[in-house]
């Protein structure tokens, strides 16, 4: 069975974002482990909000693994984009996000790249974006090869950016700047809006797919949208997907009501 994992932001500034727990990481992280979840996925203010030896004391009392760490704060709190127009504005979001990578690298998780790919302009040029983004996850991904993590690359819907809007943008990405050690990940989310279909786009996206952001059609907890979950769950198994589903969900209607239906979804699925 693939492992199970929640997110829980302490970034005040993502506000209404879609993650599941808040403000709270023990109390958080003790209820995950109380509902059975594997892991948790962390979203933070930066590499030094959560101190390294309190966070492992509390993975040692709950059990809990750390899936994946987000770099979106240095998108949301510090307007960091690893394509932005300024090579020094660039550097200081490699700076932050190997900041993160080093934080997750003591917890054996890796890093994901999201909102922090940025977008293209006319200005800048698709191709060229793209050639800044790659040059920036070589990087990156040599850093986290240091801890043993692959580093996480997000797809994401045309509303949140133009550069990769689903798998098969990611895997062209990856193989055409030949870029070793980034892996996918594949939101459930994202993908409804830029898939034709969700089971095929996993079969051909096949090994590249290394994460997974388990949500439904409408960003609510798994069960309380459309999402037709067996098929997906069915591809999985036949890429022999080994990485976590980790809910990426809006706190709907509440924050204990999204866990207890995505661990009730979850098992339904994939048990
Ligand atoms: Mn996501």
């Amino acid at each position: 069975m693939i492992p199970s994992a929640i997110t829980i932001s302490l970034v005040p500034q993502a506000q209404g974002g879609p993650f599941v727990f808040w403000d709270d990481l023990q109390a958080s992280a003790r209820r995950a482990a109380e509902l059975g979840y594997d892991a948790v996925e962390l979203f933070l203010p930066g590499p030094d909000a959560v101190s390294v030896t309190e966070l492992r004391a509390l993975l040692d009392e709950t059990g809990l693994k750390v899936a994946a760490v987000g770099t979106g704060a240095g998108m949301v709190v510090y307007k960091l984009s690893l394509t932005a127009d300024d090579a020094a504005q660039r550097q200081a979001a490699i700076q932050f996000v190997t900041g993160m990578i080093h934080f997750g690298g003591e917890f054996g998780a890796p890093a994901i790249i999201g909102s922090m790919q940025g977008r293209w302009t006319p200005a800048s040029g698709k191709e060229a974006t793209l050639d800044l983004l790659g040059v920036a996850l070589r990087e990156l991904a040599e850093t986290s090869q240091t801890f043993g993590v692959p580093l996480i690359y997000e797809p994401l819907n045309r509303y949140e950016t133009n550069l990769c809007n689903s798998l098969l943008d990611g895997v062209k990405f990856i193989e055409s700047r030949a870029l070793e050690n980034v892996v996918l990940l594949a939101d459930l989310f994202h993908m409804n809006i830029e898939e034709v279909d969700l089971a095929t786009a996993f079969l051909n996206a096949g090994p590249h797919v290394g994460h997974l952001h388990f949500v439904d059609s409408n960003r609510r907890p798994a069960g309380y949208g459309h999402l037709d979950y067996a098929p997906i769950a069915a591809a999985l198994r036949d890429i022999g997907y080994k990485g976590y589903a980790s809910a990426e969900a809006l706190p709907w209607p509440d924050s204990d009501l999204a866990a207890i239906k995505t661990m009730e979804t979850y098992r339904k699925v994939f048990g």
